[in-house]
């Protein structure tokens, strides 16, 4: 076993180039009414708006992490840079009973994450991979990773997120997948949902 392999969750294998995969259109990016929303259960009560030229000024950091797709293949080993969730939680925090958060794209598309998972040190808000701004097809400008959950909640083309009290189930939570989605425990589809895995 390589040492790639060796870091692969159950039922996945690696792939030899880095499909790109996403439901709908790849969206145009228009600097100038492009905005980054901070809504919802904020401890301020206030939605909070980034332009481009605020949200592309916050500090960024690295992460090399791999990718795991629940259609079982594996990218391994890419470089993101971007902005730390933690630093956007920082900027807007959230009221205090807030447990989840909804991660919203373009077009409507939704990914819901425990807020746990959402302030892990390797979630990510994205603007590089491999040192070079995300190409439009990967979610130029910006994209989440969360790369120790299954590669739907990597949400491309984010434009807000929204502080929850509740969980909601976003796009592909809705329509069968795992509300948690842990690629280690093989979360892919809701079926196999524990009491207190998901919203009732
Ligand atoms: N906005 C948006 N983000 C999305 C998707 C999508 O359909 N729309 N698909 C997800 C899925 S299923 C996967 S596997 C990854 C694929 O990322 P990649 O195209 O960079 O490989 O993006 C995720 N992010
Ligand atoms: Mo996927």
């Amino acid at each position: 076993m390589s040492e790639e392999e060796s870091r692969l969750p159950p039922g996945q294998h690696i792939s030899r180039g880095r499909p790109v995969i996403h439901y709908g259109r790849v969206p145009s990016f228009r600097p100038q009414t492009w905005r980054f929303q901070v809504f919802g259960a904020t401890a301020s009560g206030q939605v909070h708006e980034f332009a481009w030229e605020q949200f592309s000024g916050l500090p960024t950091t690295t992460l090399i992490a791999d990718f795991h797709c629940v259609t079982k293949f594996s990218i391994m080993g890419n470089e993101w840079a971007g902005v730390p969730a933690s630093a956007l939680l920082e900027q807007v925090p959230p009221a205090p009973g807030v447990r989840h958060v909804m991660i919203w794209a373009e077009y409507g598309f939704s990914a819901n994450l425990r807020m746990s998972d959402f302030a892990r040190e390797t979630t990510l808000f994205a603007t590089e991979l491999d040192e070079k701004p995300l190409s439009p097809e990967r979610g130029y400008p910006v994209r989440i990773v969360v790369p120790h959950l299954y590669a739907w909640k990597s949400v491309k083309w984010v434009r807000g997120i929204e502080y929850m009290t509740e969980d909601r189930r976003g796009f592909w939570e809705e329509r069968g997948y795992h509300n948690i989605a842990d690629p280690w425990e093989e979360q892919r589809y809701s079926y196999q949902e524990e009491p207190g895995d998901g919203p009732p």
